[in-house]
């Protein structure tokens, strides 16, 4: 009996260590693989947004334009005088070199361009032209960076005036407008 009970006690104890250190060692779970990080996956290609979000694609001016613009960001018109022959098809192209006025270009009567301008006030809805018959020709208001084109046929033969009718501009951005006889 002696031994057996010896040798049994002997045998769980050698069972106990190697349990003991396989816990120890092997035994405990080793700690999860860092996985790679999944690699950053791109977000989808951004759509350009649907065109009529998009600002209006800029305007051109044609070769044959008569090319005006504001004096850097003063309220001036960088030409006093614009010429064209009585009854020809116009072409004026208004470069808004400007970054931060708006402007326009609007081709009215001789003597009307300050009334022309105060009735405009009230219209900013139309870019800031009434509708009068003294307005001949217009560009739309164009913004600062951007160009407004007006395209017309030259009025008979005589002066007029042109002048930007965003508020507070006529008094320093006017020109005149000349029809030659042809
Ligand atoms: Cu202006």
């Amino acid at each position: 009996m002696r031994p057996t009970m010896m040798g049994l006690m002997v045998f769980s104890g050698i069972i106990g260590v190697t349990l003991m250190l396989s816990l120890a060692c092997g035994g405990a779970a080793p700690p999860a693989a860092t996985t790679a990080p999944a690699a950053t996956v791109r977000p989808a290609a951004t759509t350009p947004p649907a065109a009529a979000t998009q600002p209006p694609a800029a305007v051109a001016c044609a070769a044959d334009a008569r090319v005006i613009g504001p004096v850097g960001e003063t309220l001036k018109f960088d030409k006093e005088k614009l010429t064209a022959k009585a009854g020809s098809a116009v072409t004026v192209c208004f470069k808004n070199i400007s970054t931060v006025n708006q402007h326009n270009w609007v081709l009215v009567k001789q003597g009307t361009k300050d009334t022309v301008a105060v009735a405009g006030i009230a219209a900013a809805a139309t870019g800031y032209v009434p509708v009068s018959p003294d307005v001949l020709a217009k560009t739309a208001l164009v913004n600062a960076g951007q160009n407004g084109v007006a395209t017309f046929t030259a009025p008979a033969a005589g002066k007029y005036q042109y002048v930007c009718t965003f508020p507070g501009h006529n008094a320093t951005m006017f020109g005149e407008f000349e029809a030659t006889t042809p």
